[in-house]
């Protein structure tokens, strides 16, 4: 422990989980550490879970405010979902236990853009925040944070909290002390933001620990529980395609020269497709290839090892059991090919504007115009949440979304009339990519969007039936410039809603 903490003052204020949890009171705001399951606090959250059921059997409430980086894992959110703690929560979740009380009104969610979160932290736009929950992997000789496996708006919350709760995590590799980039300049604090100089994705530009008030920590807890680190899954067939249609469409690029050989800097999402993309890419012909994006999973180890990436810039982890294992053996060899940054600096639109990001994100579903839904099945029953899709969507050189052209073993079609919610609206979106093929909307009127989507991605049960669709819109629609049957246009999901499937 004198390794991890090393300001002797601060020794004195270790105490055990629950007297720490006794500090977060009913109604408080808490700003927690914690990005797709890497790096959020464990034993505190646990302590607090027990006591709120306590609380609650004798007739008392106790739920917290609860904003962090992103998702974290079943210690915290998944916990507290239980035991009905959190009364609302932003910017992200993926923990199926809290998504199903916010999609019974239990619990209030709202998620937002994630480079805003910081600056609306420091706007107040939360509220005034009593607690910071934040995960270390050491405090330093002179107070600074360092943070663990991920680093999200952990910095924000130490500025604004009232109190700071710390939980010194022996499980994370004290190597991980260096990966870390933390600006001390005004990022998303207003009036009078600094410019924040990254012009390279290898670019270091702060100090490899967060900074606070000393005064305003009133505990350390000590831990050695691991990270959520969801196991790795093979890419099935459909994936495959989607990334072989993606590695095409790179290579037809870079023959037109609106690519060069290397790519540009690259942004990825989480799962199945981006699994295959990443696996491609790496067995691929491209070289000397760098990621700015906000999560490194998997396939970026691969790809650093092979040499095919040279560096990989984010905010979190978001690895599998394995993969966590072989960063902590090999930490000397990732380390200097590894950047850590806040959300608002990996997610800034001018940062993603001047490096001329790729951006490639997963769906729910797309309209025949473009128009992509990411958060809201049917439009009302919330998934995970807008993440960063919206950041590097708007901003990138070059933006994909990937998805399979059907959900739910065909009953549901990715490709529809109308999207029953619009978190990308179409002059943000360019070209998708279905395993039916590849439409590129770039530089299309919304007919032609809608002819090139329709014959390119949608599946082929779907096909005519928004063929049809279209048809009759372009001869019935109160305007011809992007034709929509008002009575018919959320038809399907009400089809889904009424019977199952979407097909009539
Ligand atoms: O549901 O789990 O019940 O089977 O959505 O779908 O096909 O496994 O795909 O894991 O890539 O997730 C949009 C959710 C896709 C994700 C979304 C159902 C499907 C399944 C998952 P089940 P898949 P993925 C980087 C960028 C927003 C945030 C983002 C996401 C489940 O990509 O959250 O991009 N994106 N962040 O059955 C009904 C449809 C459906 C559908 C899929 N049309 N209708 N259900 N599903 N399409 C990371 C961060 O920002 C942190």
């Amino acid at each position: 422990m004198t390794e991890r903490i090393r300001n002797a003052a601060l020794r004195s204020k270790v105490c055990s989980a629950e007297d720490a949890a006794e500090l977060i009171k009913n109604g408080d705001l808490v700003g927690a550490s914690g990005f797709t399951g890497a790096g959020y606090p464990k034993v505190v959250p646990q302590a607090l879970a027990k006591r709120m059921e306590h609380a609650h059997k004798e007739g008392h409430e106790y739920r917290i405010r609860l904003i962090t980086g992103a998702s974290t894992g079943p210690q915290l959110d998944g916990e507290l979902a239980k035991v009905n703690g959190i009364s609302f929560r932003a910017p992200y979740n993926s923990d199926p236990g809290l998504r199903a009380r916010f999609n019974a009104n239990e619990a209030g969610y709202f998620d937002n853009q994630l480079s805003h979160v910081a600056g609306r932290a420091l706007q107040g736009e939360y509220g005034k925040f009593n607690v910071a929950l934040i995960e270390a992997t050491a405090i330093t000789e002179d107070g600074g944070i360092v943070p663990t496996s991920s680093v999200g708006n952990s910095q924000a919350f130490l500025e604004v909290a009232e109190k700071v709760i710390i939980e010194v995590n022996e499980w994370q590799h004290p190597g991980l002390e260096g990966t870390h980039d933390i600006w001390h300049g005004n990022v998303s604090g207003f009036p009078g933001r600094d410019i924040v100089l990254i012009t390279r994705a290898d670019q270091r530009i702060g100090d490899t620990a967060m900074r606070v008030d000393t005064s305003k920590i009133v505990a350390i807890v000590h831990t050695n529980d691991k990270d959520r680190n969801s196991p790795f899954t093979e890419p099935d067939e459909t994936s495959i395609t989607i990334a072989r249609h993606l590695l095409d469409f790179f290579q037809h690029e870079i023959k037109h020269e609106r690519l060069p050989p290397s790519l540009l800097p690259l942004q990825s999402g989480v799962g199945n497709i981006p699994n295959a993309v990443l696996k491609g890419l790496n067995e691929g012909p491209f070289k000397g290839l760098v990621a700015y994006t906000e999560v490194i999973q998997d396939g970026m180890l691969d790809m650093l090892e092979s040499g095919c990436l040279s560096v990989a810039s984010a905010t979190s982890f978001a690895l599998s059991p394995k993969a966590a294992e072989e960063i902590n053996n090999r930490m000397d060899f990732f380390r200097s090919k590894l950047i850590l940054r806040q959300q608002d600096i990996s997610n800034s639109a001018g940062i993603i504007r001047r490096l001329g990001c790729i951006a490639m994100n997963g769906m729910i579903e797309a309209d025949i115009y473009g128009k992509v839904n990411s958060t809201r099945v049917m439009g009302s029953r919330v998934m995970n949440g807008i993440g960063g899709s919206g950041d590097f969507t708007r901003n990138s050189y070059m933006s994909f979304f990937l998805s399979p052209s059907t959900a739910k073993d065909g009953k549901i079609s990715a490709i529809v009339p109308m999207t029953a919610h619009v978190d990308h609206g179409m002059q943000d979106t360019q070209i998708f990519i279905t395993e039916q093929g590849i439409a590129d909307l770039r530089g299309k009127s919304p007919v032609e969007r809608a002819r090139t989507m329709i014959a390119k991605c949608a599946h082929p049960t779907y096909r005519p039936m928004l063929q049809d669709y279209l048809d009759r819109a372009l001869k019935d629609s109160y305007g011809k410039h992007m034709p929509h049957l008002l009575k018919e246009a959320l038809s399907w999901h009400d089809r889904f809603v009424e019977t199952g499937t979407m097909m009539p």
